[in-house]
């Protein structure tokens, strides 16, 4: 049983025996993830007056930001919806900051994965007061992002964005619940040399920052490894007609051709590899591991290899009752990163409750403090707000769905929950070079 949360205005109400109890009857999924037990940490400055007995609720705003409409939407909407399920079960429990009970309210805004809408949706969202926010999805829109909420003071998870800038920045309030691509990218390298045994390696992008700073995070390990790097080309995050693209690569007979970018651009690029008789591998990071690729490639994706932060979706210590969860309020499969902003939720009340405040100037620091146990897995940041010893897994594209191949743990231990049957594991002990590298960056 996960450890049970001890903050002061719920022990005042409830044995721990009784808390336990309480929790496993009504909290459903929350149940999965439980503040590990410290000290109360509640800040004088930051704990509210109690209320008149006929006060309600205080409404407390989070917002929430990725591509609701577009070629991602997908991917953004799966954001929401984690979201929306973390902010719905937190609400279930009658929460209680400081003293007061509160109510938390989601305001959902459309970045449309663009740089420029994104800095001026966060800024639509700092001007309806939320508190905190989770997103963006993408890293070219979380970086511009990122310093609205810097300037506002409002803490900023990432439940999904990846390039290293995000959280290189110096600001205090930007944080992710991810692994980065100074880890991705090595880690997918490393398999592809020695798991894969490939030798020469074309490598596209799509332009965007996460799309090349993967793309060359990758590139770098390959090189270093001994691949030959045959063709190195450049695409958008909106073409779809790769033909000209491919049929320069083929020339070149790689082994493997590493995409860096997402399934709109991945799935329609290996169909067309298929049309044109290339029989090199297809291998790709987080942006490309989603069902909606398998859909967009067809019989084609047959043997595509693709990498994300996180343990297998249903070896993560809540992660079989969350796919439960979602697909019933949903009536989908999790796409991507929806446990990502389920824990986010979680991630700032328990930093709220430990504050005794809802107001980011007071709980923002709580937010660096946090040793939470979520959905997927222990959450805990390091100095620049990057996730903690975040795993990351190998897929294949096997029969219709993704088959974990490997587990990185990433100098992490790795959690009992997180041994695929058939996935191989690396823990710290038997980490790659890439790993043992990355961990050091983490350090800086
Ligand atoms: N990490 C997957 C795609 C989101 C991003 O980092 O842009």
């Amino acid at each position: 049983m996960q450890p049970v949360d001890h903050s002061n205005t719920l022990r005042r109400r409830f044995s721990a025996l009784t808390l336990a109890v309480v929790a496993a009857a009504t909290l459903g999924l929350a149940g999965c993830g439980k503040e590990e037990p410290k000290p109360a940490e509640a800040s004088k400055a930051g704990t509210a007056p109690t209320p008149p007995k006929d006060q309600g609720p205080l409404t407390v705003k989070i917002g929430v930001a990725s591509p609701l409409t577009g070629s991602q939407a997908h991917i953004g909407q799966d954001i929401k919806e984690g979201v929306q399920l973390g902010v719905d079960d937190l609400n279930a429990q009658n929460p209680e900051v400081g003293g007061r009970k509160v109510k938390f309210e989601l305001v959902a805004e459309d970045d449309e994965a663009d740089p420029a809408k994104a800095a001026t949706v966060a800024q639509k969202l700092v001007d309806a007061k939320v508190v905190a926010v989770v997103g963006h999805f993408n890293s070219g829109a979380s970086i511009p992002a990122s310093k609205v909420y810097a300037d506002a003071g409002i803490p900023q998870i990432s439940p999904s964005s990846t390039n290293p800038k995000y959280t290189q920045q110096g600001f205090k309030t930007t944080f992710r619940v991810v692994a980065n691509d100074d880890q991705q990218g090595p880690v997918n390298a490393k398999y592809a040399l020695e798991e894969l045994k490939v030798k020469k390696i074309a490598v596209i992008d799509d332009s965007t920052a996460y799309g090349q700073g993967l793309a060359d995070a990758f590139t770098k390990t390959a090189k270093d490894g001994g691949a030959e790097i045959v063709a190195q080309e450049h695409t958008t995050d909106k073409d779809t007609d790769f033909k000209a693209i491919l049929t320069k690569i083929k020339a070149k007979k790689p082994d493997l051709i590493f995409f860096g970018g997402i399934d709109p651009q991945a799935g329609p690029m290996k169909k067309q590899m298929k049309e044109l008789g290339l029989t090199a591998k297809l291998m790709g990071g987080d942006g490309i591991q989603t069902p909606n690729y398998i859909k967009l490639a067809g019989d084609a994706a047959e043997g595509t290899y693709a990498s994300i932060p996180g343990l297998p979706k249903d070896q993560m210590p809540g992660g079989k009752a969350f796919l439960e969860k979602y697909k019933k309020k949903t009536g989908k499969e999790v796409e991507l990163y929806a446990p990502m902003g389920y824990d986010a939720v979680f991630v700032f009340y328990e930093a709220m409750k430990r504050a005794g405040s809802t107001d980011p100037a007071t709980f923002l620091p709580e937010v660096g403090k946090t040793s939470y146990t979520g959905v997927i897995g222990p959450i805990a940041f390091d100095e620049k707000g990057d996730l903690k010893n975040g795993p990351l897994t190998i897929y294949v594209a096997k029969g219709g769905t993704w088959e974990p191949v490997k587990v990185s743990t990433m100098g992490g231990a790795a959690p009992a929950a997180a041994a695929p049957a058939d996935a191989k594991a690396d823990s710290s002990a038997a980490a790659p070079a890439p790993a043992a590298d990355t961990k050091k960056d983490d350090k800086k």
